[in-house]
């Protein structure tokens, strides 16, 4: 297979991701031996050169819901898949507009994905989103209760609910965390498990990314390292990469992995509506942007066996307020139809300095505290 060739252009690797040019005899989706012809070249973390699909002509076309069973063969496979088509275009319209009527000129502090804290909205030079929501569910549904209910609706909706428990091989799935993407941000390359996993078993989780507009190659794609969820080791939350004190040396331990093993960076196109599927050990991130006036509107969405309890870092058990939304449990972490969590909220964004500091130490406890205490870590459920 083509990983990488070593030819170095204007002093970078280019990374063989495109369609046309793998030879992986593992990949069986419909109409693999079709050929895309023109791609995006974008640059990774690792300073090599991906070419990246820009039209679902370039990519695989992958599955529809029909396909599940194949579909699931693929993800224990690659560690990913993408279903096309999972939302009704209607749908992912109305998650925007109630994202641009309600959210957008909002300034309350929000939960944000990159750095937890709570702050107002902040925009990207084209006045997109640059400060992903974390945990739609917990929205305060006085000010956002359209777009909370619209996004939940998508997330939890029955094909959703039969794919990411057919996905996971259980009878029922429960959402535990979701974001809300506008502006290409270029997340860094991890694997989900370090952050939250199923209690149960790693690599029991499955993650979701909801295209919600057709998203252009050069707005950050989403991408994915297929296979990593059993070619490469757990990188555990512990010791020098633990998360209160080593986080930087895990974003630089994923990137060395990466390299290590020579894995593929792929960004499957994602038309409206289209989902692409991951599981938690399985190495992604999203590229940073190639281009400007482009928007990757999105939502992503984690789930976990229903009976699972989540790992948080590697380290706790975090137990976590059920909901029903349309018959799927929906677990809640920060309820800001809650006084005290609003109260919290307050104080947390207008002291966001002592608020970091208190957090960082909490932090730094419940990792002193794991050291002490018997593991409670989950054994890897590596998928066959
Ligand atoms: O789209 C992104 O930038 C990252 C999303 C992600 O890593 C996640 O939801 O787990
Ligand atoms: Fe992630």
């Amino acid at each position: 297979m083509c990983q990488r060739r070593a030819q170095a252009s204007r002093g970078l690797f280019r990374h063989c991701a495109a369609f046309g040019e793998e030879r992986s005899e593992e990949d069986t989706s419909r109409g693999a031996t079709q050929l895309g012809r023109s791609f995006m070249r974008v640059i990774t973390p690792l300073n090599t050169e991906v070419d990246v699909p820009n039209s679902l002509s370039e990519d695989r076309p992958y599955f529809g819901v029909a396909d599940i069973g194949e579909a699931v063969k693929y993800y224990r496979r690659q560690g990913y898949v993408v279903i096309r088509g999972l939302l009704q275009p209607d749908l992912c319209d109305a998650i925007r507009a109630a994202y641009l009527s309600e959210v957008r000129p909002s300034r309350v502090p929000i939960l944000r994905q990159k750095n937890m804290r709570y702050e107002r909205n902040s925009f990207d030079r084209d006045g997109f989103l640059d400060n992903p929501i974390f945990n739609v569910q917990d929205l305060e549904t006085r000010r956002f209760g359209q777009f909370k209910r619209s996004a939940l609706l998508g997330l939890v909706q029955k094909d959703v609910a039969r794919t990411t428990a057919a996905l996971a091989g259980v009878g029922r799935t429960k959402l535990i965390q979701s974001m809300f993407f506008e502006a290409p941000v270029g997340t860094w390359a991890h694997q989900d498990s370090y952050y939250q996993d199923s209690a149960s078993g790693l690599g029991r989780c499955v993650a979701g990314w909801y295209a919600l507009e057709d998203v252009d190659a050069a707005a950050g794609r989403f991408y994915v390292c297929p296979g990593s969820h059993r070619t490469i080791p757990v990188l555990r939350n512990a010791g020098e990469l633990d998360f209160a004190t080593g986080h930087d040396r895990y974003r630089k331990a994923v990137l060395e992995t990466i390299r290590h093993f020579d894995l593929e960076l792929r960004a499957p196109y994602l038309a409206k509506g289209d989902v692409l599927f991951w599981s938690s050990l399985t190495v992604h991130g999203s590229f940073a942007p190639s281009g400007s006036g482009v928007s990757r509107t999105s939502l992503t969405a984690h789930y976990l066996p229903a009976d699972d309890e989540m790992l948080q870092f590697h380290t706790r058990i975090r137990r976590q307020k059920i909901i029903w939304v349309e018959g799927m449990p929906v677990a809640q972490l920060h309820d800001q139809d809650k006084l005290h969590n609003r109260l919290l909220r307050d104080i947390a964004a207008h002291a966001p300095g002592p608020y970091a500091a208190a957090r960082k130490l909490a932090m730094r406890g419940l990792f002193l505290a794991s050291k002490l205490k018997p593991s409670q870590q989950a054994p890897s459920t590596l998928m066959p």
